[in-house]
């Protein structure tokens, strides 16, 4: 097979001061960091569906899309191929992993049989690439929201013959992500949710979710597949109200129906905003809970407001973000995959390479500027220096568990009333973030 981008070979690494477009200026793989590798403490991955299939429609026009390897048809061989460009793509990037939806690696049959058929094809020659280059799958998942048979939603469907084909689909994708050694499976809840309450049954719904979850847990246990379940939290697009709306709700969600200790989270900073959230925070709730598994790395528009799904730009974004990643400890299974598009207007081949090659040399930014905050210590200081009462006296007894209300009260009136506490900082705070921001 002749090379797709025969004009572009491996990116290096040329250092800050290189003017080369196609170099990386901060992303150095091999340099450590906090005792990792670069490459190890990022995690890189491709997100199939945008790289390889986003033809760059949006609701207004159609796809704009230059892919001269792609002649557009539904064929297995040309899904084949297009497999084959992925990995030449990747492997020139330097990125170790990628991520699948069954459906965008390979083309839906006319039936499921079909289907399962056209999804093996596929899997044999991902596995050839894997091999060849040592590329892996960071995670797979079933697409459940593309097909009008889950106009809907899938495992909460009203029709119960959707939830069957839903989860007859999840197990496919399950096996085929087993048998790519996926380091982990992700559940993006597509339709899970609402367009109007007037025809929905919302407790039935999620106990149906529920249900669907632990026969996935159950069939992961079967094949043997031990890679954790992500669930990806978004609140609405395309439905008006996701279950999965954002990080508190899936842990609550995931704690009533006793399914905490097979999940943890993939979370998403376009989705975080939708919600009204910062993706600092949904990163801070999930690593608080234990959750915090991997990461849909991209961005929207603070003014278009939908899911722009752009590639990261911001340092103050990827340092936060790789702030609370260290803290946890660094990944495990989880880590940073481009769940983003290059623009319509920006249609050539080669700039899905600077679409990457910048959101790498910004995480690689924010994790070198996250591990200098550290090394710098004064911000850690001051948080901890603003609960030191809990460290010592009546705030240590609290916390392990040996007061209650009447010793409080008994304590409290033993003691002047508390007055005006210590000042929160937060202009001292940013400034120091400021400065160590370069
Ligand atoms: C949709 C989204 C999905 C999931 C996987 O907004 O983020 O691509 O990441 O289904
Ligand atoms: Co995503």
């Amino acid at each position: 097979m002749s090379p797709a981008f025969p004009e572009i070979s491996k990116i290096p690494y040329e250092g800050p001061s290189s003017k080369n477009p196609l170099a990386f200026k901060h992303y150095n793989p091999t340099e450590v960091v906090e005792g990792k590798t670069m490459a190890d403490q990022l995690r890189f991955s491709v997100a199939y569906w945008h790289t390889f299939r986003a033809a760059l429609s949006d609701p207004f026009g159609t796809g704009t899309a230059i892919r001269p390897w792609d002649d557009g048809s539904n064929r297995v061989e040309n899904a084949c191929n297009r497999a084959r460009v992925a990995f030449e793509f990747i492997e020139k990037l330097g990125a170790p992993f990628y991520a699948f939806h069954d459906r965008d690696v390979a083309p839906e049959g006319v039936n499921l049989e079909e289907s399962n058929r056209n999804l093996d094809a596929v899997v044999k020659v991902l596995k050839e690439e894997q091999q060849r280059t040592g590329i892996k799958l960071l995670w797979a998942t079933a697409n459940l929201f593309t097909h009008p048979r889950f106009l809907h939603g899938a495992a909460t469907s009203p029709n119960a013959d959707v939830f069957v084909y839903a989860a007859a689909q999840v197990k496919k994708a399950l096996e085929a992500a087993h048998e790519l050694g996926a380091e982990g499976y992700v559940f993006w809840g597509g339709r899970e949710g609402y367009s109007t309450l007037w025809n929905t049954n919302i407790k039935r719904e999620l106990d149906h979710l529920a249900r669907f979850f632990h026969m996935a847990v159950d069939y992961k246990k079967a094949i043997g597949f031990k890679g954790p379940f992500y669930i990806e939290p978004k609140p609405r697009e395309p439905t008006k109200h996701q279950y999965d709306s954002d990080a508190a709700a899936c842990l609550n969600f995931l704690r009533e129906y006793g399914l905490l200790e097979h999940f943890k989270l993939n979370l998403e900073t376009n989705h975080a905003t939708l919600a009204g959230h910062s993706m600092a925070h949904e990163c801070e709730v999930a690593a608080a809970a234990g959750a915090l598994g991997s990461i849909d790395a991209n961005t929207g528009d603070e003014l278009i407001g939908w899911d722009t799904d752009q590639f990261p730009t911001s340092i103050y974004l990827t340092t936060q973000v790789m702030l609370t990643v260290l803290k946890m400890g660094g990944f495990t299974t989880g880590g940073l995959n481009f769940d983003a598009k290059v623009r319509r207007e920006s249609f050539e081949p080669v700039d899905l390479f600077y679409a990457h090659i910048g959101g790498m040399d910004t995480f690689a930014r924010g994790l070198k500027i996250a591990a200098a905050i550290r090394a710098d210590g004064r911000l850690a200081e001051m948080l901890k220096q603003r609960y030191t009462s809990w460290d010592s006296g009546i705030g240590a007894s609290i916390e392990g568990g040996k007061e209650d209300f009447a010793s409080l009260e008994k304590y409290a009136l033993s003691q002047p009333d508390p007055v005006q506490h210590t000042s929160g900082r937060q202009e001292l705070f940013e400034n120091i973030v400021n400065e160590l921001i370069c």
